[in-house]
């Protein structure tokens, strides 16, 4: 997936972003692409949207969960993923465990195998998000000991924490 330089690096990274509906995917993309907050509609399938930090970077957005219609297809999707988004929202306590299965799930994937992931905890910035370091112990990344991972707190609303998660963004993909 993707192309290779003159250097013989990747160009292009395939970064999927999933997620359970509602987490926050669409206003994270839009804000990640400079754009004004848009009004979102509930993502249905699938978009496809290029980033252009840090270099060519191909985002596909999922969302999990729910959508068993859907759920049957995404997985053939994973081939060629070079990272791994998943998105949370934090302050959605009722629904982690929820959150925490289906992340289980993707990378289970036999296509996810140590693909390095990312995880953001969104919606930061709202007085009833979960602490960082709770959310980190309730989805037990400790036992993710094959892959580069890491979780970055922030909100699509503010912009806190995204320059942070490009960081990270970057320091994953030099980890492949
Ligand atoms: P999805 O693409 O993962 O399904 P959306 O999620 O981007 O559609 O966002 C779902 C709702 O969460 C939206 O509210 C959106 O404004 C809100 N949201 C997204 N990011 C944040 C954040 O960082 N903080 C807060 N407080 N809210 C956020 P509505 O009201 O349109 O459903």
């Amino acid at each position: 997936m993707g192309s290779v330089n003159s250097r013989g690096h990747k160009a292009e990274a395939q970064v999927v972003m999933m997620g359970l509906d509602s987490a926050g995917k669409t206003t994270l993309l839009y804000k990640l692409k400079g754009h004004e907050l848009v009004e979102t509609l509930p993502t249905v399938g699938f978009n496809v949207e290029s980033l252009e930090a840090p270099g060519h970077v191909s985002l596909t957005l999922w969302d999990v969960g729910g959508q068993t219609q859907l759920r049957a297809n995404w997985k053939d999707y994973l081939e060629g993923t070079d990272i791994l988004v998943y998105v949370l929202d934090s302050t959605d306590e009722a629904r982690l465990p929820e959150a925490v299965a289906e992340l289980g799930e993707v990378l289970d994937n036999p296509n996810m195998a140590s693909v390095p992931f990312l995880v953001l905890a969104n919606k930061h910035e709202a007085p009833n998000a979960l602490p960082l370091l709770e959310i980190r112990d309730r989805l037990g990344l400790e036992r993710f000991q094959d892959c580069s991972w890491e979780i970055q707190a922030c909100s699509a609303l503010t912009g806190e924490g995204l320059p942070e998660a490009l960081q990270s963004l970057r320091r994953l993909l030099k980890s492949r």
